[in-house]
C-alpha cells in the first residue's frame, strides 16, 4: 500500500504504529542532520553511525528553535525544494530521513515531517530506533516496544489534536475516527506489554530474593554506554556477552558468578546516556534495577574519554543511580555507595590516569580502582576490592572438637562455614581442630557464633 505524507508511518519513523511491525534495519540509509545554533553533534553522529545511517550533510540554522517547525517553515520549504530537485550524483540523492539535533516536541516532529515529506527523527526517536535494532532478548524487545509506542502515541495525539482544531486535513482518508482507532489499538498493545513486563520484573525480583537467601551478594556494573561494562563482566565472570565498539550493544541484564568467588554475582546491564526523557527511561527501569539495587554498585568510566566528557558522564551516571535506587528493606541492610572503576587504562598514560582519578575524587567519590579488561591489569586488585567491599577483610575461624554440651561433628560445622562464605585456606590439626581463612559477612559471622558458641571462634 502506498503511503502518503499523511500516514503516521512517515512521522512516527520505525514505530510500526499501525501494523505492529517495526523496521529494525536502517543500514545504508542517508540522512540530513538539521542543527539549530552552535551545538556539539558528536554524540548524535556516533549514534547514527552505530546504526549504519550516513549523514550526508549538516544543515545549520542560527537562532532559537521554532516551536512548530524547529527550523522555520520557509527554510524547511527551501530544503524540501532542494531535495526534490536533486540530480544524480548530488550528495542529497537518496535521502529519506531527516534527523533534528534536539529532543523535539511532537508538534515539531509533525511540522518538520510535513514540510520535508520524509521520515523525521529527533534524538529520542533515533535512540528508540537504535534500541529496536539492537534488542535481541524478549525482555529487551518488550521494553523497547513500550518506549516506542509511548513516543508514537504522543505524535498520534498531536495529529488528532491538529485535526480536531482544523489545522490539518483528514488522516489517510479515514479522518479523526481512523486516527482514534489507531490510538486505541496502541493503548491495548501497551497494556499487554506492560503486563508482560511486570510479570518479568516480579520474576526477577523473586530470583534476587532467592539469591540473597542463599548468601549470595550482587555487584552491579553501571555506566555510560560503551564504558566497557560487558568487557569487564566477561573478564571477571568468564561468561560470554556481546562486546562491541558501538553505543548500546547491551540492552538487558546478564547475571554471572565472579570467577573463584562463587558467592559473588555480577550484573551487566544497559548503559546510560544524557537527556533521555523520563517516559523512555521508565521502560528500562526493571532491567536496570538489578544492577542498581545491588549490594555493591560500580560506576564504570572510560579513562580514554576527554576529561570534560568524563565529568559529564560521571554526573549523568550519578544522577541516574541516585534517582533509581529504590530502597528495598528486605533486600538491603545498608545503603549502597557507588564506587568508580576507571576502565580501558591500557589506552592512556600514567599521568592521564592520575588526572582522571583526581577528577573523580573532586566529585566526591572515593579513590577509583583502575583496570584494563584487555590486558588484565588491575583485574586481580579489583576482585580483591569487590570481596573486601562485600565481606570486609577475611576472618580466621577456628572450629574445635565436640564437647559435652555440643556434640556436632567438626565436619558438620566446617561445611556450614563453607556454605556461607568463601574459604581461602583450610588447615586441620591432628585432633581435628580446623583453622579456616574465610570471607564472611558480618551477619553470617553472627549467625555462626550464635549457633555454636563454644565450638567456633572467629577473629
Ligand atoms: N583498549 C581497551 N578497550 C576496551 C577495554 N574494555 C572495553 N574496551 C572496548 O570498548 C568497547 C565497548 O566495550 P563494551 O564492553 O561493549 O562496553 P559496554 O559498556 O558494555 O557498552 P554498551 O553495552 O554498548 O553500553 C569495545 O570495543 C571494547 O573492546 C579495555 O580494557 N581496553
Ligand atoms: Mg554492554
Amino acid at each position: 500500500m502506498a503511503r502518503t505524507s499523511e500516514d503516521p508511518f512517515v512521522v512516527a519513523g520505525s514505530g510500526g504504529v499501525v501494523l505492529g511491525e517495526a523496521r529494525t534495519n536502517h543500514e545504508g540509509r542517508r540522512a540530513l542532520l538539521l542543527v539549530r545554533g552552535i551545538e556539539d553533534t558528536t554524540e548524535l553522529r556516533a549514534l547514527a553511525q552505530t546504526m549504519g545511517v550516513s549523514i550526508v550533510e549538516t544543515v545549520l540554522q542560527t537562532g532559537h528553535a521554532d516551536p512548530r517547525t524547529y527550523f522555520g517553515k520557509g527554510r524547511l520549504e527551501d530544503i524540501a525544494d532542494e531535495r526534490s530537485s536533486t540530480l544524480s550524483g548530488h550528495p542529497w540523492e537518496g535521502v529519506d530521513l531527516a534527523i533534528v539535533h534536539t529532543n523535539a516536541t511532537p508538534r515539531q516532529l509533525v511540522g518538520v515531517s510535513q514540510a520535508l515529506g520524509v521520515e523525521v527523527w529527533d534524538r529520542v526517536r533515533l535512540l528508540l530506533a537504535l534500541f529496536t535494532a539492537h534488542a535481541s532478548s524478549v525482555e529487551a524487545r518488550t521494553q523497547v516496544r513500550i518506549a516506542q509506542l509511548q513516543s508514537d502515541r504522543t505524535i498520534l495525539r498531536e495529529l488528532a489534536q491538529q485535526q480536531t482544531t482544523g489545522e490539518r486535513a483528514g488522516y489517510g482518508g479515514g479522518g479523526i475516527t481512523a486516527l482514534q482507532g489507531v490510538i486505541a489499538n496502541l493503548n491495548r498493545e501497551l497494556t499487554n506489554l506492560r503486563r508482560r513486563q511486570k510479570k518479568h520484573a516480579n520474576a526477577q525480583r523473586e530470583h534476587r530474593r532467592q539469591r540473597v537467601r542463599s548468601g549470595a551478594m550482587t555487584v552491579g556494573f553501571v555506566g555510560y554506554t560503551n564504558a566497557g561494562k560487558s568487557s569487564l563482566f566477561q573478564r571477571l565472570s568468564g561468561k560470554s556477552v556481546l562486546v562491541e565498539d558501538q553505543l548500546f550493544s547491551t540492552l538487558e541484564t546478564t547475571v554471572g558468578r565472579m570467577e573463584k568467588s562463587p558467592r559473588i554475582l555480577l550484573a551487566d546491564t544497559i548503559g546510560f546516556i544524557d537527556n533521555i526523557p523520563n517516559a523512555t527511561l521508565t521502560a528500562f527501569k526493571a532491567t536496570i534495577a538489578e544492577a542498581i539495587d545491588a549490594d555493591l554498585t560500580l560506576v564504570l568510566l572510560d579513562t580514554s574519554d576527554p576529561l570534560d566528557e568524563i565529568g559529564r558522564k560521571l554526573e549523568t551516571t550519578r544522577r541516574e543511580v541516585l534517582e533509581r535506587q529504590e530502597p528495598e528493606p528486605d533486600l538491603l541492610e545498608d545503603t549502597n555507595h557507588p564506587f568508580v572503576i576507571l576502565t580501558k587504562i591500557d589506552k592512556v598514560s600514567a599521568e592521564r590516569r592520575e588526572a582522571v582519578a583526581a577528577l573523580v575524587r573532586s566529585e566526591g567519590f572515593p579513590e577509583p580502582v583502575v583496570v584494563s579488561s584487555h590486558t588484565g591489569e588491575g583485574v586481580e586488585n579489583l576482585q580483591l576490592f569487590i570481596r573486601e567491599q562485600l565481606f570486609g577483610a577475611p576472618v580466621s575461624v577456628r572450629v574445635s572438637p565436640p564437647t559435652a554440651s555440643s556434640d556436632d561433628a567438626i565436619e558438620r560445622i566446617v561445611s556450614e562455614v563453607y556454605d556461607r562464605g568463601m574459604v581461602d585456606d583450610d588447615h586441620r590439626e591432628p585432633d581435628g581442630t580446623t583453622m579456616l581463612e574465610v570471607w564472611l559477612t558480618r551477619a553470617c559471622q553472627a549467625q555462626l557464633k550464635a549457633r555454636w558458641a563454644d565450638r567456633i571462634d572467629i577473629k
